[in-house]
């Protein structure tokens, strides 16, 4: 697991350099942004179970078959799974988002589910149609101006919408 920090250590010590210029100003934007993105974060991750249930809400609405006999959110027990998979992709997400790196995403969460969806004939479309619902809520809370000091959260809104998008990515 990486952060924005160690990403570009390990980078530069593989080819025994220096930190360049360039890494040394990309880091030091990280820095001077942080409060954004910690504050991203901190929104998102209060209110989580509500980007979880909406975004589950929605998704039963759009596709009722896996709410039904036979579908993959059908018992209780299902429903149950369906909505900690999704929460444990919003957790992960908001660790990259922190990280400023998809590392952490992408060992501890991502890699191996699409296998694991298919062995259980979980269907990943719709987890990916999922994970798409939650990333339109999250952004939306994330980026709402109301309540904050004001200023372009744009880089770090598209760097959240890209961890969304590669974890739907990995599932569809
Ligand atoms: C991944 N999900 C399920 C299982 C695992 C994961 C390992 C099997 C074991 C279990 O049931 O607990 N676990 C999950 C994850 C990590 C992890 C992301 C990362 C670290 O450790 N059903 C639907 C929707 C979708 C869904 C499309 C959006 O209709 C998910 C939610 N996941 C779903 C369901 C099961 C499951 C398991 C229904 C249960 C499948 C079954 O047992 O029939």
């Amino acid at each position: 697991m990486l952060d924005a920090f160690s990403k570009v250590v390990s980078q530069a010590d593989a080819r025994g350099e220096y930190l360049s210029t360039a890494q040394l100003d990309a880091l030091s934007n990280i820095v001077k942004e942080g409060s954004k993105r910690l504050d991203a974060v901190n929104r998102i991750t209060s209110n989580a179970s509500s980007i979880v249930a909406n975004a589950a809400r929605t998704l039963f609405a759009e596709q009722p078959q896996l709410i039904q006999p036979g579908g993959n959110a059908y018992t209780n027990r299902r429903m149950a799974a369906c909505l900690r998979d999704m929460e444990i992709i919003l957790r992960y997400v908001t660790y990259a988002t922190i990280a400023g790196d998809a590392s952490v995403l992408d060992d501890r969460c991502l890699n191996g589910l699409r296998e694991t969806y298919q062995a259980l004939g979980v269907p990943g479309g719709s987890v990916a149609a999922g994970v798409q619902k939650m990333k339109e809520a999250a952004i939306k809370i994330a980026n709402d101006p109301a309540g904050i000091t004001p200023g372009d959260c744009s880089a770090l809104m598209s760097e959240v919408a890209s961890y969304f998008d590669r974890a739907a990515a990995a599932v569809a």
